[in-house]
Formats: structure tokens, sequence, C-alpha cells
């Protein structure tokens, strides 16, 4: 029979055993020949910069978490880059309002949308994860508490955002165009690339990701993509990898994209294939629309491996190991 005694036994052994597998899955993992880690990567061109940020922390033997933060504040913090951060472009009324989202390696989340007036909306989303018992603060509400966390309030609209919005206003017209900043040769802005989405493994095998944009640009106020959203933009599981996303959000959000490319790869998908998969969903629901815009996903598993799938060429990403710290990929793609 099984007495209360033995069950107490068993299920203490069994705790012991849980707490000690996951550093004992990292430390066997990082033993193995093609375990490849610590290592990052992120979406499009601007992720070499980001991920060399992110980087510094991983080399160090840092904890992923705080190497996505870092890196991904590149990006928010570059004055020539209007689809990232504090010189984001605004929406049709004016407002910049920024997203972004961060998870950890123990599944903590946390996440801002709508968010004005501050410029790493990043570091908002940790400290929502880590010091409110929420996931996700939207509009006035993140930026009351980004304020009462220290963050400063600024003005984010830039000179060229506002020449652009205005340029905009003439004809006022919303349609997101494929890898948009390549195409239309937007004043100032000087990059192929949109959001940006960070994963990475640190040197004890513990994964982490990232992921923060102004959205699309000219959106209606108080629109929200998918690349705040947990499970759309971004999703981490510590036993099986990372995902996550770029371009069209809506697209991404009615699929929960990087929550389905994470499972994908827990039933043997490689990244890149689970990837794909993911992308072809996307197809399969909107065949019409899909011809007509970008969604890129970009995942890595827990070894180490990585992969990229989008729908229309032109998507890049970047990886960091210890052996490369610029290596950019072009994604492979439907059409
Ligand atoms: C959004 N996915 O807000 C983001 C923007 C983006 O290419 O990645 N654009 O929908």
């Amino acid at each position: 029979m099984y007495n209360r005694r033995k069950f107490i036994k068993v299920s203490a052994a069994g705790a012991s055993l849980a707490a000690l597998s996951r550093s004992a899955v990292a430390e066997t993992l990082a033993q193995t020949a093609d375990a490849k880690f610590p290592i990052v990567i992120s979406t499009w061109d601007f992720g070499i910069v980001a991920n060399k940020e992110a980087w510094k922390t991983l080399e160090k033997g840092g904890r992923a978490l705080d190497a996505v933060e870092a890196g991904v504040k590149i990006p928010e913090a570059d004055m020539k880059n209007h689809t990232v951060g504090r010189a984001g472009y605004p929406d049709r009324d004016g407002h910049v309002t920024l997203d972004a989202c961060i998870m950890d390696d123990f599944g903590n989340c946390g996440s801002v949308a709508a968010i004005e007036h501050i410029a790493h909306p990043v570091s908002v989303a940790r400290l929502v994860m880590e010091k409110t018992p929420h996931v996700m603060l939207v509009g006035e509400g993140a930026t009351q508490f980004a304020v009462e966390q220290g963050f400063k309030k600024e003005k984010l609209l830039t000179p060229e955002s506002e020449k652009a919005w205005k340029e905009w206003l003439k004809t006022a017209k919303y349609s997101p165009v494929i890898n948009i900043e390549n195409k239309q040769g937007i004043p100032g802005n000087q990059y192929n690339h949109d959001t940006i989405g960070m994963l990475a493994i640190d040197a004890k095998g513990n994964l982490s990701g990232a992921c923060t944009t102004s959205g699309m640009a000219f959106k209606m106020h108080g629109r929200v993509g998918d690349s705040p959203i947990i499970g759309a933009g971004l999703y981490v599981d510590n036993e099986v990898g990372g995902a996550t996303s770029t371009g069209v959000g809506e697209e991404v959000i009615r699929n929960v994209g990087s929550f389905l490319v994470v499972e994908l790869m827990r039933q043997g998908y490689s990244p890149e294939d689970a990837c794909k998969e993911a992308v072809k969903r996307i197809i399969k629901k909107k065949p019409e629309t899909a011809k007509q815009i970008q969604v890129g996903f970009l995942a890595i598993n827990k070894k180490g491996e990585y992969g990229a799938y989008a729908i229309q060429s032109g998507f890049s990403f970047a990886v960091c190991n210890a052996e490369q710290q610029d290596l950019l990929i072009k994604g492979k793609s439907i059409y």
C-alpha cells in the first residue's frame, strides 16, 4: 500500500529531482559537443549591433535575461531607427506609442503596450515582470508605472518622424508595405528593418527573449500589435526553445505565432521547419492577405540550433556566438 510516509519521501525526492534536473540538463548540454551556446540571435540587420551588446553579458557568464534587455536597448536608443524605441514613427494622430515584452527561463514575463513618452519600453516590461503581480500594463497606466519607477518622461516625436507623419497625412493611406523601410525611402530612415526580437541562451543553457517596437507606422491610436503579446510576438520555454516574430502583427496574433513555433519545436520540428510551418498557417488562413504582407519568425532550440522563415524574401537575422559576433543570415521565404 502507498502509505503517507512513503508518499512524502517519494514526493520529496521528486521535488529535489525536479529542482536538480533543470541545471543538470543545462550542464549536460553544455558539455555535449553539439551544444552551441552561449548564443544570441535577433531579427533584421540591426540585430548585429544589438547582439554585440548582449554578447558582453553572455561572454562573462551572465544571465540571458540581462543580455536580451541590454541588447534590444541599442536599437531602442538609436535616433536613426524609426521602427523601434525613442525615434519610432508615430500613430496617425502623431503619438509615438511603443510596445515591448520580455520573458525569462522560469516562464516569468512582463509587457507594456501603447506606452508613451518612455524611451526604453523593454526595461519597463522587465519591471512589470519583476515588481508587479501583472504581466501587461498598457497606455497611461504603463507610463504612470514607468515614471513611478524612475523613468524619465520625454517627448519622443523627432523632427524626422514628425516630417514623415505630416507627409503621410497628405494621403493618410494605411497600407503596410513589405519590408517597408527598404522600399519607401522614408526620410531619415537608413535601415531595412522593423521590430527587434531577440533570443539568447546563456552559458548555463538557460533561455530568455525580448521584443520591442514602435509598431506599424501611422497605425490607429491605441493599436497594439503582436510584439508585446506573450505567445504572439515572443515566447520562451526553457525546456524547448524560444521564438519571436516581425511583420504585420495582426496576422501573428491571429495565429499565436511564437507560441506555435515553440510548440512545433517541442514536437520535434527543427527551428527553421517550425518557423516555416507557422508561416504556412498564416498563408493558409488568409492567402490573399498573405501575398501583400510580410511576417517572419525566428527561433532557437534548447541546443542552440536556430532558424528563420518569412512569407516574403528580404527578412534577415543576426547571430552572435563565441565564433562569430557579426553574422547576418538571409531568412528563407515562401515567395
Ligand atoms: C507590429 N510586428 O506592431 C510589429 C511591427 C513589425 O514589421 O514588426 N513590423 O505589428
